[in-house]
């Protein structure tokens, strides 16, 4: 691809770590999945580095081509209460459109998929030693595509999520990361071999999501093994008492699903709006003033989940499909199909601020909306 235009996706900067992502991609074409990143973190000196070892993993899919009808993974978030009115309304909407004789929208499939830029089995491999307590900084790289991660025998304790520290450290067997969310994990490396971190989808892990953790003394073969089924949740990470205090405002939206109905590619609607796709700067739809505190009521009537993004500000998660939760702050959040999620932020950046899915293809057709401070 070759028109490079920059945008500063994500900058952080909590209990002094900062986690920088920068993304370059033009408007959709299928060469648009292809974008570039790249990662660092910054930590302060005195950091008492609770672990061994640091090691960052971007994964990252290349080759894409259209498809009509995805085999993504929906059913992993929890908890897993749908709102029965969104329901109605998204699967009423589906069948109206496939019974005018419209196919399923268009979705992306990839050819290989790789991390840190390599197929599984074609780099280096994560050598370790027994004992260490290793530090992954995980970041799904994809344009469009959710990632899963698990390592065969081993347990990842989540320490931080789109670079902000959480208040609850858990143990989790499974990663769940939707496009640019950003997970950070230790790993105590004590179930000695040669196995292979990787995508739970077989055929994505077949066709190279995954790295070979080769432990010191070790050889052979990378083994692989499914780990229990788990659900991923992210309100095992907040605090213990969900205390959040109400908001000065409250902004509702909902997305809906316009099947197949841009060129074979589906529309996304924020409240009936889609972004329009002729201009770059539309008027803001939301509006802010300095200081004051936000929640977004995010009503999802598509059964697809969507990477929800804003720019310049974190936000606090407040709600997860019907349960409170306080404490874990994120700049991308995973809304589920059919889902309510709400997330609360401060209004402490002043300027035009963009909002919207993180899932290319949604974004490219109209899943956006413009902040605005007044
Ligand atoms: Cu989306």
């Amino acid at each position: 691809m070759g028109c490079a235009e920059f945008r500063l996706l994500l900058v952080r900067l909590v209990s002094g770590s900062i986690t920088h992502i920068f993304e370059a991609g033009p408007t959709l074409t299928v060469d648009s999945t292809a974008v570039r990143w790249a990662e660092f973190t910054l930590e302060p000196q005195h950091e008492p580095g609770n672990y061994d070892r640091e090691v960052f993993l971007v994964l990252k899919e290349f080759e894409p081509s259209f498809s009509q009808g995805g085999d993504m993974a929906q059913d992993f978030l929890a908890p897993a209460t749908r709102v029965k009115e969104l329901e109605t309304s998204g699967e009423s909407a589906m069948k109206t459109s496939l019974a005018r004789g419209m196919p399923h929208g268009y979705e992306v499939g990839y050819q290989y998929f790789t991390v840190n830029g390599r197929m599984l089995g074609h780099g280096e491999p994560v050598r370790v030693k027994q004992g260490e307590r290793v530090l992954f900084h995980v970041l799904n790289g994809s344009a469009t595509e959710i990632r899963s991660l698990a390592l065969p025998g081993h347990t990842f304790r989540v320490v931080a999520l789109d670079g902000n520290a959480v208040p609850s450290l858990a143990e989790v067997p499974v990663l769940w990361l939707g496009t640019a969310e950003r997970v950070s994990v230790v790993v105590e490396m004590n179930h000695p071999g040669v196995w292979i971190m990787g995508d739970l989808a077989d055929d994505d892990r077949g066709h190279g999501m995954g790295i070979v953790v080769e432990y010191a003394g070790h050889r052979g073969k990378a083994l692989w093994t499914p780990p229990k089924a788990s659900h991923w949740d992210y309100s095992r990470f907040a605090k213990t008492e969900a205390t959040t205090s109400a908001p000065d405002d409250t902004f509702e939206m909902t997305f809906a699903k316009d099947n197949a109905s841009e060129k074979g590619f589906n529309r996304w609607t924020i409240n009936g709006v889609a972004f329009p796709m002729s201009q770059s700067v539309a008027p803001a739809s939301f509006h802010l003033r300095q200081g004051k505190r936000y929640r977004i009521r995010m009503r999802n009537a598509s059964d697809d989940i969507h990477p929800i993004h804003l720019h310049r500000h974190s936000f606090e998660l407040t709600k997860l499909a019907g349960k409170s939760t306080s404490g874990v702050m994120k700049d991308v959040v995973m809304v589920g199909g059919y889902q309510e999620v709400e997330v609360d932020f401060t209004a402490a950046n002043p300027g035009l601020t963009l909002f919207h899915c993180h899932q290319q293809l949604h974004m490219d057709f109209g899943f956006m909306t413009l902040f605005d401070y007044v």
